[in-house]
């Protein structure tokens, strides 16, 4: 095994550490996941990588703290600008990390589009129930009647289950894990970056905010784990998935698994046919 130590200097920026993070945020193990998945790959730098986030906590998971080149968007805008990367040198391996509410509220839009037409990049959006960074307000993952700044008797809107509403785009990887299914996060990892290597790859990890969400609710980071446990439902177990999403039950799995060709695929087979003299239809 490894030591941290040993983490910490291959995949993260020393002087950046200890993060920002409140203690006890899952974003550490989300970190975790991500350089366990390249060590165990056995990925020695990043050097071939470029990270790409918006704006939040999650945001914070590449940028500053992991030794990759990493761009740090616009709030909701980590996807447009990471498409632009992988166009502009499609050898790149683009990866987007970012919140609940910079990829599923104010970037939506930019996410269903990616996601439908296949574009080759891996995305993790890290769903921590609220808008975190700001301080606790309702996002659109939010279960109803949780606690947020902004619905201080509750949230009364219906949530929006993100991997159900990509598993039906033409993406071709979807999954949700939480923290506390450490090793299923880290092979859902391995298989978006190094087994599923085109397409939209897309992982959901419900890790609910700590300090605006499980210490609201009595929780200590320990006892957050086991409850997204005891909450989770496998997607695989036959007759169990229904409404799905992060409220009573948390339906975690893999939603979608395909290895049909991604956006660059299909464009330069086209190129190609132009080439050729082929035309339309
Ligand atoms: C255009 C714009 N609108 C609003 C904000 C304020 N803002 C910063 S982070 C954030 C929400 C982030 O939520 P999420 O993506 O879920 O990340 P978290 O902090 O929860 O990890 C908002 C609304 C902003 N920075 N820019
Ligand atoms: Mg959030």
């Amino acid at each position: 095994m490894p030591s941290a130590e040993h983490f910490a200097l291959k995949y993260l920026r020393r002087e950046a550490l200890p993060t920002a993070f409140c203690p006890g945020c899952f974003n550490g193990i989300v970190i975790n996941a991500l350089a366990k998945a390249f060590e165990e790959e056995g990925v020695e730098d990043l050097r071939n990588y470029v990270f790409v986030s918006g704006i939040g906590c999650a945001a914070w998971i590449p940028s500053p703290f992991m030794k990759v080149d990493s761009l740090h968007t616009l709030h909701g805008r980590a996807i447009p600008v990471a498409v632009g990367v992988k166009l502009a040198n499609p050898g790149l391996d683009v990866v987007v990390v970012s919140g609940d509410g910079d990829l599923g509220s104010i970037g939506l839009g930019h996410l269903v589009h990616a996601a439908r037409r296949n574009m080759d990049l891996a995305v993790i959006m890290v769903n921590n129930l609220v808008y975190g960074m700001t301080r606790g307000q309702q996002s659109p993952t939010t279960p109803p009647g949780l606690w947020t700044t902004t619905t201080p008797y509750g949230s009364y809107e219906y949530p929006m289950d993100v991997c159900r509403l990509l598993a039906e785009t033409s993406a071709n990887y979807v999954a949700r894990w939480t923290p506390a299914h450490f090793n299923r996060l880290k092979e859902s990892i391995k298989h978006m970056l190094f087994r599923r290597r085109r397409g939209f790859r897309f992982l959901e990890v419900v890790a609910p905010c700590t300090t605006y969400v499980s210490r609201r609710r009595g929780l200590r980071p320990g006892e957050a784990l086991k409850e997204l446990l005891r909450k989770s439902v496998r997607l695989e177990k036959p007759g169990k998935p229904g409404s799905g999403g992060p409220g009573e039950r948390i339906v975690v799995g893999v939603f979608k698994d395909e290895d049909k060709p991604g956006y660059l695929d299909l464009y330069y087979s086209y190129v190609e046919r132009a080439r050729r003299g082929g035309t339309h239809g």
